[in-house]
């Protein structure tokens, strides 16, 4: 019932712009976003931001095997990999999952008005994926998510969430509708609220922070100048820093930094929290698709899911 953020106005999308300051300003302006998606992811910080690569291609004499060099003291899963989730908490390509059925577990499917099964009309690795559609009707509400709720991921040590699938989606909706892909929660330490960490989309694709609550009005946003890729396999990864009330999305190993968040965003519909992002003590993760506004039907695909408490990288 509580579930419904991003106010059906629509009017965070003035948050697009960059409004500063001002909380979520009535004049619903015409989204002139996006069209620009590649112009924009310039920077070439590729040393801190892309996963730890091993493939250097430097005409090693040595290729086969793993490199020595590369074993990364600061991971315990030393030797693994970049992408191979063998080790983490959670590592999932559904190819032993029933097709046509939920998938098996330790995931939880919640479905409003639409639907998510394994399927073989496509998949990233195997034969196998997760589909998701929503229903037609130009509904306000749909909801689809495949969920991790406690073991084996949460309780995390340390509170840190690194997570990574491949996405497909078809075609984002068009116009200011707000959508959610990932999103992870808990209950916020010495708060009487329940804090959401997502990242969707919104506004003609462009891709979208948003941190909402459950027991407080929040529903904060953070846009970005970059759209999210459609109708191609794409690799999403999350860091959730519950420490740091911070919040990173990377597409296809490039961080997006427009929507990285550190306490705060760029405004709030609701101002309980005067605006701050507090992290809960990640519980449950959520993946799928929920939107928020009336659009029509959709479609998408999910494949290699891995959650770790550290980064894992996308699959080869
Ligand atoms: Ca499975
Ligand atoms: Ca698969």
């Amino acid at each position: 019932m509580v579930l419904v953020g991003c106010g059906d106005t629509g009017d965070d999308d003035d948050g697009a712009s960059g409004s500063s300051g001002e909380g979520g300003t009535g004049t619903a302006t015409s989204p002139t976003t996006t069209a620009s998606t590649s112009a924009t992811q310039t920077d070439g910080t590729a040393s801190d931001t892309s996963p730890p690569t091993t493939t250097q291609t430097t005409t090693s004499s040595e290729s086969t095997g793993v490199d020595p060099t590369e074993a990364d003291t600061s991971s315990s899963d030393g030797g693994v990999q970049p992408g191979d989730c063998s080790q983490a908490l959670l590592c999932d390509d559904f190819e032993d999952d029933p097709n046509g059925q939920a998938p098996a577990a330790p995931w939880v499917v919640s479905t409003n008005q639409a639907t998510l099964a394994v399927d073989t009309t496509m998949a990233y690795s195997g034969t196998q994926s997760i589909r998701i559609t929503t229903d037609d009707g130009d509904g306000t509400y749909r909801r689809a998510y495949m969920s991790i709720e406690g073991a084996p991921v949460f309780p995390l040590p340390d509170n840190v969430v690194w997570g990574r699938m491949m996405y497909h989606l078809v075609e984002w909706p068009a116009g200011p509708v707000h959508w959610t892909n990932i999103q992870g929660e808990g209950d916020v330490p010495e708060m009487d609220f329940r804090g959401l960490y997502r990242y969707g989309g919104m506004n003609d694709g462009a891709l979208l922070a948003n941190y909402e609550t459950q027991g407080a009005a929040t529903d904060c946003w953070r846009n970005s100048q970059t759209a999210m890729p459609q109708g191609q396999w794409t690799c999403l990864e999350w860091h959730f820093d519950g420490n740091t009330d911070t919040m990173e999305l990377y597409v296809d190993g490039e961080i997006v930094d427009d929507v990285t968040v550190v306490e705060m965003g760029d405004g709030c519909i609701g101002h309980d929290t005067n605006d701050f992002w507090y992290a809960p003590i990640f519980d449950t993760m959520r993946l799928g698709w929920e939107h928020y506004q009336a659009t029509s039907a959709r479609e998408m695909w999910i494949d290699d899911v891995a959650m770790d408490d550290e980064r894992i990288g996308c699959p080869g």
